[in-house]
């Protein structure tokens, strides 16, 4: 008998086909318009006769687990794992699997581009043409300031942090400051970044990028005390995960003048409710969370997927591994 398999995002049709040329799946597909709390009952019930599940952005729960006694690997289209408790699944013996590397260069093109949006005022001077405002030359009140020349503080110099001072220095000639847990030699021999602590990077960075995972370390990291010490000319940016931030002490920061803006691609909660204080502030770009949201690096997501699946259920998977333990302490649940 085939394994059987939940699919709770939606997947490209070759995806599927390829999935299903060696699993039986049961398709949960999250745009055929279910709510967000529809598709997590239906995850649920699903979960308790599968061998697997392969899908993203569902907080999978100890409940879910306790009801799914034949699950041996759970595979997640995306780099972050903060949607399963880790430890809990280790000790279940069950297998999860994530999608590093072939995200990392869309989503540091999504910094880059908040960065440059909020620099320059592209959204909020482009609708301003659009609105018919646009009448004589532009003068000071739509100037924006300097990217290139600036100095780059990236807190968490992991793969995208990397992919992150790549194009800031070589194609940006700023200076990198970064923090991370272990110095980076490559990055600083290829690109000079600087390894510094986080008071000198939000002391000194003219954008602050933060690029580490949520994890019980990082909830909160940057709060009002860190949004005080950065330069009141500064703008940070976050596409990881909203929780590192704590989002009223950025709206403070933001409405008082604290800093000088913020580019989002992720919130506290997803989606941002429509009447955030955020969406309000002329200082802020927000996106919907879109940070390797491109045909080909979604496509590639979604393929190391499936490819983790099904290696993790054969017993042959060697990366992209979250908790390697569970493959070296002893064999998959049977
Ligand atoms: C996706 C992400 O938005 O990989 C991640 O951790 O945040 C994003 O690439 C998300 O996982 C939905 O697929």
């Amino acid at each position: 008998m085939k394994p059987m398999i939940v699919v709770y995002k939606t997947l490209p049709a070759d995806v599927l086909a390829y999935l299903n040329e060696h699993v039986e799946t049961i398709v949960l597909d999250p745009e055929l318009g279910a709510s967000h709390e529809a598709l997590f009952w239906a995850l649920h019930l699903a979960l308790s006769g599968a061998d697997g599940a392969i899908g993203a952005s569902v907080k999978i729960t100890p409940a879910m687990l306790d009801a799914a006694p034949r699950l041996k690997v759970l595979s997640t289209i995306s780099v972050g794992i903060d949607n399963f408790d880790v430890d809990d699944l280790t000790r279940r013996g069950i297998v999860l699997t994530h999608t590093p590397d072939v995200l990392t260069e869309s989503t540091a093109d999504t910094v880059f581009a908040l960065i440059l949006a909020t620099a320059r005022r592209v959204v909020e001077l482009a609708e301003w043409v659009k609105a018919g405002r646009w009448h004589g030359s532009i003068g000071p009140a739509q100037y924006g300031v300097d990217v290139h020349g600036k100095t780059l503080g990236i807190v968490g110099l992991g793969r995208i942090g990397s992919a992150l001072a790549r194009r800031a220095a070589l194609g940006f000639g700023m200076r990198v400051l970064y923090t991370n847990r272990h110095a980076n030699e490559v990055a600083e021999r290829a690109f000079g970044a600087r390894r510094v602590a986080l008071a000198q990077l939000l002391a000194e960075a003219d954008f602050v990028c933060l690029q580490v995972p949520l994890t019980p370390e990082t909830r909160g990291l940057i709060g009002a005390a860190e949004l005080k010490a950065m330069k009141r000319s500064a703008i940070l940016i976050n596409a990881s995960r909203g929780a590192i931030v704590d989002e009223a002490a950025l709206i403070d920061a933001l409405a008082s003048g604290t800093i000088a803006g913020a580019g989002l691609d992720v919130f506290e909660r997803e989606p941002l409710s429509a009447d955030s204080p955020l969406l309000s502030l002329p200082n802020v770009v927000a996106l919907p969370h879109i940070g390797s949201a491109t045909h080909e690096t979604r496509h590639a997501m979604a393929r190391c997927a499936a490819e983790n699946l099904l290696a993790a259920l054969a017993g042959a998977l060697e990366r992209n591994v979250a908790n390697p333990e569970v493959l070296t302490g002893r064999t998959l649940r049977s």
